[in-house]
């Protein structure tokens, strides 16, 4: 681990108003650390933006603060003409611009633009850059910042960062889980968080719809490359049939990986025109490799990419091959 940069603690310490942003698709890491480093900052008397693309998935908004989650980006950007310069931008865990969507670009223009991020790939876009690879999730980063800062985790703060590491750790089963990412949930649960409840919101929470989407998911298995691929998927029509959402489907590539052969789960999901495509590893296989090729990215044993115009028969087509080589079959 490194220390936190010094150059980020003096934007922290100096700045008024803050914009935090995180990745399209956002995950519990990604919402978690954003509303948390928001409840942290306010504590310290600053003006705090969050921006979000698209509105916060219902699974999350549970989170404390995630009802002020802005969506408007000219909403950003009269915030930031406010702030008459006094004023800085943290995008966290995300590996490049890009993945802060459409408008990305935009507000990659605010300046200072500093990076909190583990993905392996991130590319050191911005302007002050806190990358740690090996960290098991944003969230764990960000309760070391609000330390060197000499900041309290709130209750509500703590909620956020407990989401982040135990969505981001597979409830603290993956590589990147280090006795340090358990002393951080543990000061976590000091602070009030009850880990039953916790999973109960984020894992044990099936509507009815969504266990008959499971069904029809896994009834799509295949099995390539000696049972060390498993591949499965979700169209369009399954999600109709059973009235659930994409946003349904998060976790179902855990019971392939979960097949002890299994090196590479692969999700193949049916969006308007573009094929989304999940990559999980377990053992060595290292899946960002693989998505880096298909114009993706993530980390070594999480990763994905997407692919227009193409079938889901045609993206498993190109796919499987390129995953039997990496293999070594
Ligand atoms: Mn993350």
């Amino acid at each position: 681990m490194c220390p936190v940069p010094e150059e980020l603690l003096a934007a922290v310490r100096s700045r008024g108003r803050v914009v935090l942003a995180t990745h399209v698709n956002p995950d519990g890491d990604a919402l978690g650390s954003q509303l948390a480093l928001a409840d942290i900052l306010a504590g310290m008397g600053r003006e705090v933006l969050c921006y979000l693309e698209e509105p916060v998935p219902h699974l999350y908004r549970f989170l404390p603060g995630s009802e002020r989650v802005v969506t408007d980006l000219d909403r950003v950007f009269t915030f930031v003409e406010k702030a008459a310069g006094d004023i800085l931008c943290i995008s966290l865990d995300c590996g490049d611009l890009q993945r802060l969507g459409k408008s990305g670009s935009r507000l990659g223009a605010i300046h200072p633009f500093a990076v909190i991020d583990h993905h392996r790939g991130n590319n050191g876009f911005g302007d002050l850059a806190w990358i740690e690879a090996d960290r098991s999730s944003t969230g764990e980063m960000v309760y070391d910042l609000a330390m060197e800062l000499g900041r309290d985790i709130s209750p509500a703060a703590a909620t956020c960062l407990y989401t982040a590491i135990v969505t981001d750790t597979g409830s603290f089963r993956y590589e990147s889980t280090s006795s340090h990412t358990f002393a951080v949930a543990g000061e976590l649960v000091a602070r009030g968080v009850r880990p039953d409840d916790m999973a109960a919101r984020l894992f044990d929470n099936y509507s009815v719809g969504r266990l008959q989407l499971l069904q029809r998911v896994l009834a799509t298995l295949e099995m390539y490359g000696g049972n060390r691929i498993a591949v499965i998927r979700v169209t369009a029509s399954m999600l109709r049939e059973t009235g659930t959402t994409l946003e349904d489907t998060e976790n179902f590539i855990n019971l392939p990986r979960a097949v002890d052969t299994v090196a590479v789960a692969v999700f193949l999901k049916e969006k308007t025109g573009v094929v989304s495509v999940s990559l999980r590893a377990r053992g060595g296989c290292d899946v960002s490799r693989v998505a880096a090729r298909f114009g993706g990215g993530g980390h070594r044993n999480a990763s994905g990419f997407r692919m227009a115009g193409r079938s889901l028969d045609e993206v498993r087509d190109l796919l499987v091959p390129v995953l039997e080589k990496e293999l070594g079959q």
